[in-house]
């Protein structure tokens, strides 16, 4: 055998060092934006996250509900693909026909107006996001938007002209749009844009066009495409029945696809990804996982995967360590992978995103695995405890709990990913059926975690996750100042909540 030098790590073993907070390194300037699939250099991902998180591939998370909530938040989900082809067709194609509303708050600039301009017209208005119109007037032809954060990141340049900052229409769907446009200000859109508010009774929804839109639709019904403001969507896939599957995923509208299973360094997932690509085109995507040392991940990205996703025995619910015997800490794991993702990038020009997968207990976990170089994080007990996830909810012991089950678990396996065939009797169980403390809407609970890994950044002195990547500092601890960091030798009057 050969021996790894390094010890298999965990994130509770790090904390961060704070580096100079500056003026400008306030929580409010922090941007998430996050690539999600690859790039060649010097472009931009193709498709990229406003909140660096994609919820599990699991029938106890992530289904069209938590779907919507998450990509109207910015952030994705992986629609669990232990079911029926076609229930995750329909899933998929719930999410892609839901009408979500966006928000432009004033319209009086072009274009060829500056960033001096927009900050002049947002201090008098108090608006964050301003519409940019073709002619600068509410009637004009809606262009695209800038937000505040579009104008915090050229704030060195006033005279930039709001072309080269501003999102255009065409983008303005909600995976590129996260938070700021599902806060919709009805009486702003009414009024000011001269836009119409329909009413989809069927879905129970809200949604506005423009009056010349409306009128258009009311001549040619069928003409009225809310397209380019669908929401995003991704679905899990294995490498068994991918010839039937990915073809009416596609049908129904997935934006992105992710080979599941506990290992992926196999020749079966390279198969999968040279079928897919050869038989449907290099623009679909495709992640790919999961690996955990360098190899791994050079050999998928090699055969063509869109995104690498990095852990083997780390999940809340996962036993795979116990039972088989495999697995990396999950730290120690993604160091590694991000490096191979560096040194990939360097070689080839090719930046392929990797995906930490699982083990996520507080949210500073999220905080350093961003800093060890992920590029977004996969999280299942994070979104299972909210509204959204498609488990019941239940009293226990006095306590309102929702039910969370592994992929591995027996509740699972009939669909299950880890499902390598053979006969009945032989198979074991790699995952845990169980309770999270029910925690309420997602939304809510994300701008807590936002707002905490924000601040921390803020604390550490970097503005985006690539800065975060390049110049955070992070300490091993040892098991004497693991107890340092929390309450101690005080006697404690309230047990504090944590994450559950
Ligand atoms: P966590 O966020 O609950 O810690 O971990 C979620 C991850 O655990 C999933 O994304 C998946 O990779 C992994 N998982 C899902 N089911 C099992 C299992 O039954 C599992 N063993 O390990």
């Amino acid at each position: 055998a050969k021996y790894l030098e390094d010890i298999s790590r965990t994130f509770s073993e790090y904390l961060l060092i704070p580096g100079l907070t500056t003026h400008e390194c306030s929580p409010s300037n922090i941007l998430l934006k996050a690539p999600l699939v690859k790039f060649r250099k010097g472009e931009q991902a193709p498709i990229s996250l406003n909140v660096p998180f994609v919820s599990a591939i699991m029938q106890s998370v992530s289904d069209h509900n938590m779907a919507i909530a998450l990509a109207r938040n910015g952030g994705l989900s992986f629609i669990f693909g232990s079911q029926a082809i076609e229930s995750q067709a329909e899933m998929v194609r719930k999410v892609k026909t839901y009408k979500a509303g966006f928000v432009v708050s004033n319209a009086n600039l072009t274009p060829d107006h500056t960033l001096r301009n927009v900050i002049e017209l947002k201090e008098r208005s108090g608006h964050g996001t301003i519409g940019i119109t073709e002619d600068g007037t509410s009637q004009g032809k809606l262009l695209g938007i800038v937000t505040g954060r579009d104008y915090r990141v050229t704030r060195d340049d006033p005279d930039k002209k709001v072309k080269e900052f501003m999102t255009p229409f065409s983008k303005l769907i909600t995976g590129e749009f996260g938070i700021s446009i599902t806060e919709a200000n009805d009486i702003i859109w009414e009024h000011k844009l001269n836009c119409l508010p329909i009413i989809d009774k069927e879905q129970n929804l809200k949604y506005f066009v423009f009056r010349k839109d409306y009128e258009n639709h009311k001549e040619n019904p069928n003409e009225l495409s809310d397209d380019n403001m669908k929401l995003l969507v991704g679905a899990g896939i294995n490498t068994r029945d991918y010839k039937e599957r990915v073809p009416r995923l596609l049908e129904a509208g997935v934006d992105i696809m992710c080979i599941d299973s506990s290992d992926g360094f196999s020749e079966y997932q390279k198969d999968t990804l040279h079928y897919i690509k050869s038989a449907f085109g290099e623009h679909v995507k495709v992640g790919a996982g999961n690996v955990v040392d360098r190899d791994g991940f050079i050999y998928l990205a090699e055969a063509g995967a869109d995104f690498v996703k990095v852990g083997v025995g780390g999940g809340s619910i996962c036993i795979t360590r116990e039972q088989k015997g495999i697995g990396r800490g999950q730290a120690t794991a993604l160091i590694e992978v991000a490096a191979a993702r560096d040194e990939y990038f360097e070689k080839t020009g090719i930046y392929v995103p990797i995906c930490s997968d699982g083990g996520i207990v507080q949210d500073y976990h999220m905080v350093l695995a961003l800093a060890m170089g992920a590029d977004f994080l996969m999280m299942g007990r994070y979104f299972a405890r909210f509204d959204e996830s498609p488990t019941r909810k239940l009293m226990v012991n006095g306590n309102y709990m929702k039910e969370y089950w592994g992929e591995g678990s027996n509740r699972a396996r009939n669909w299950q990913r880890y499902d390598m065939g053979g006969s009945e009797n032989l198979k074991f169980e790699e995952g845990v059926d169980s309770f999270v403390p029910y925690a309420g809407k997602l939304k809510d609970n994300l701008n807590i975690t936002l707002g905490k890994i924000k601040s921390t950044m803020s604390s550490c002195g970097v503005m985006d996750l690539n800065d975060l990547k390049r110049n955070a500092k992070i300490t091993l601890v040892s098991s004497t100042s693991i107890i340092e960091g929390g309450a101690h030798d005080v006697v404690v009057k309230d047990n504090r909540s944590t994450n559950g």
